[in-house]
């Protein structure tokens, strides 16, 4: 929660850390290039910028790889996943205030998404209906944390790495969801409301 005393300062220090923020997106895309061909186990790791209004830290979490462990009657992709063996973390499950920062960082082992959808009146997290690649439909979508160290939407957020975003929502219920196909059967959900 940020109160009005340090909001101030946060914002001046806002610009150095953006620069920050893009140097260290360079350098793992250098890092990126120079390792192609090898397993990615984790990216450097980078933190977010200072955000505004009510700040919530999701963390994205896995117990393991697609391997062994993850098998399940010898199914390979998503299929293997099975449910509870991914879960999404939230510091808090309300926010007061329409504009919610989300910090959102993988502790995982493999590639997550964090999005934002309106849960309808009456319906609980974790069971919305998946189509037969394992996604769920976006439509209606809020917002997503999908870059890794950059804010925003990207091509997924890589172990290790932060990703951040900052929502004008309005009060109601939401799922914060990761649809990389399985990973929501697998238990990748949680609510967050906004009073
Ligand atoms: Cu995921």
């Amino acid at each position: 929660m940020t109160t009005m005393g340090t909001r101030g300062r946060r914002w001046s220090l806002l610009g150095a850390v953006v620069v920050l923020a893009a140097g260290s997106t360079l350098l793992i895309g250098a890092a990126g290039g120079a390792f192609r061909g090898r397993p990615v186990a984790t990216t450097a790791a980078c933190s977010a910028p200072a955000l505004s209004g009510g700040v919530v830290d999701v963390s994205l979490i896995d117990m393991g790889g697609n391997g062994s462990m993850m098998m399940r009657g010898g199914q390979s992709g998503w299929r293997s996943w099975q449910p509870g063996m991914m879960r999404v973390a939230a510091s808090t499950g309300v926010v007061a205030g329409r504009t919610v920062s989300l910090r959102v960082s993988n502790v995982g082992v493999i590639t997550h998404e964090l999005v934002v959808l309106p849960l309808p009146a009456g319906q609980s997290v974790g069971v919305r209906q998946v189509g037969s690649d394992g996604t769920v439909d976006e439509t209606g979508s809020a917002g997503e944390v999908s870059a890794s160290c950059a804010p925003g939407a990207g091509d997924g957020l890589r172990p290790g790495s932060t990703g951040w975003a900052t929502l004008t929502l309005p009060a109601g219920r939401y799922e914060l969801l990761c649809n990389l196909p399985g990973h929501y059967t697998a238990g990748m959900y949680t609510e967050l409301d906004i009073t």
